[in-house]
């Protein structure tokens, strides 16, 4: 597979600038040097040229020039997946690009497939599996705080310390089978004391992992904020504030949002995807039904309720309602319209929770007093204070989670075995399970379908 030459445009399609296509393989070179005519006394030929140099020329196609452009020339090992690589740079705008593509794939490449820079830098040594899911991170990370993330993790700070946990593992594995080769030799009564302690110490490493996942998740996917509340209590003015910008269509009149409006917005640091609700309550017409009826679906989904009460009016049956539909789920109480004569306060709002309350945060979506308040209450609710700081480098994906849960288990079966004296056999069959699942982090364990099913979740280019 790693013998052809693969070739993508490595930009987003549409108009731009520049846009990039990009060849890596053995024939990189050889294939660009098929449609590529240097133009100008410093610019060669991608086969005469040194390692990472630039060259001004033309892309030909069937004797027509297609583009001006700048070739990048890369060779191995020194590239992104350690093989040959050229990054032709050409104007903007869809049908340039396409020309120097297919100038390209005439000339010998083949069209690559989702992610297969990037496997192919994994197959080549160049990143681990840990790193190469960071690229992809990085791709679509939609705050700063989960860019952050993105790279510790591609610079290899969670490899490192996997790596250092699956070698843990293996030296203790190699005790126990060095005994299982010479039966007549009981492990003695230290040694095995260590190599409890060193399953023990690897037992706790994987659940302080394992207590990233969660904040791993929602720095990845983000957060459900569903805004719910009777018409006119300020659901879509909250909604805009929250955003920073006019989103969804603010008035007096009940029932203006007829539709669930969706959005995503950085919550200090969080992508918390905000869902403005067309109301729950009963339909007058077929349209506020289907609104009603979505308003329910994204509810039901979502990890967070912010429930808007009116407080310069009296709490009605349907805020009660709210209240007590919502009992079981994460939400905050949000008081708002505090900038008009209050009707009720919050301290008896909270009072009737018999010291349970939820947060209830004091707003004004006009006035925008107490935002920075409910953003604060926000994270303190979705954003456990759990994970040590040193963690937060370390936050681990479902993948992850998931490998790291089965090693953890068999981790856990095999230091049983060796306390309760049973056959070293059964300790080192378990110990290998956990060594393979904890591999699988930094895929030193993997198969063909989990690499599929990884790289196909990148860009064509990538
Ligand atoms: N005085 C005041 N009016 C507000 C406040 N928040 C919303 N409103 C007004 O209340 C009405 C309903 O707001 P809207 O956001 O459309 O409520 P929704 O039906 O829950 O989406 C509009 O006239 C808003 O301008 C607030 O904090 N103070
Ligand atoms: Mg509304």
């Amino acid at each position: 597979m790693l013998e052809d030459t693969i070739a993508a445009i490595a930009t987003p399609l549409g108009e731009g600038g520049l846009a990039v296509v990009r060849l890596s393989g053995p024939q990189a070179l050889a294939v660009a040097e098929r449609c590529f005519a240097p133009v100008g006394k410093t610019s060669r030929k991608p086969t005469d040229a040194p390692t990472h140099t630039l060259h001004y020329g033309r892309i030909v196609r069937n004797g027509r020039v297609v583009d001006e452009v700048l070739c990048a020339v890369m060779r191995a090992p020194r590239t992104y997946t350690r093989e040959d690589t050229v990054e032709i740079t050409c104007h903007g705008g869809l049908l340039a690009a396409k020309g120097v593509l297919d100038a390209v794939l005439e000339s010998g490449a083949r069209l690559a497939e989702p992610g297969e820079f990037t496997k192919r830098a994994f197959l080549n040594g160049r990143l681990d599996l840990a790193q190469a899911e960071a690229v992809a991170d990085l791709i679509h990370a939609r705050t700063e705080l989960a860019l952050a993330a993105a790279h510790e993790q591609l610079a290899g700070k969670l490899s490192r310390r996997v790596n250092q946990l699956r070698d843990d593992l293996l030296h203790v594995l190699a005790h126990v089978e060095a005994h299982i080769d010479f039966p007549e030799e009981d492990i003695e009564p230290d040694t095995r004391e260590q190599l409890e302690r060193r399953l023990e110490r690897g037992i706790a490493f994987m659940d302080e992992l394992l207590r990233t996942a969660n904040e791993g998740r929602i720095l990845r996917r983000g957060i459900r904020a569903a805004i719910v509340g009777r018409p006119n209590a300020g659901k879509s003015s909250l909604l805009n504030q929250l955003l920073g910008h006019d989103r969804a269509i603010v008035s007096p009149i009940p029932g203006t949002t007829r539709d669930t409006i969706e959005e995503t917005a950085n919550i200090r640091g969080l992508p918390i995807v905000f869902v403005d609700t067309a109301g729950l309550r009963e339909a007058r017409d077929p349209i506020e039904a289907e609104g009603i009826r979505r308003s329910h679906e994204s509810v039901a989904r979502a990890e967070l309720i912010l429930h808007v009460l009116d407080a310069s009016e009296p709490l009605s049956e349907e805020d009660e309602k709210f209240l007590a539909d919502f009992a079981a789920k994460k939400r905050i109480l949000v008081r708002n319209k505090t900038d008009l004569p209050p009707r009720w306060d919050a301290e008896a709002l909270r009072a009737r929770f018999d010291g349970n309350a939820p947060p209830v945060v004091n707003v004004s979506c006009l006035t925008g007093e107490g935002l920075e308040a409910l953003k604060d209450a926000i994270k303190q609710l979705v954003w456990s204070g759990e994970i040590r700081a040193e963690m937060l480098e370390v936050m681990i994906n479902s993948r992850h989670q998931d490998a790291l849960r089965r090693g953890r288990e068999a981790t856990l079966r095999s230091l049983e075995a060796l306390r309760g004296g049973l056959h070293l056999e059964l300790v080192a069959l378990d110990l290998r399970l956990a060594v393979n699942a904890v591999g699988e982090v930094v895929g030193k364990t993997y198969t063909e379908d989990l690499l599929d099913a990884i790289f196909s979740q990148f860009c064509i280019g990538k």
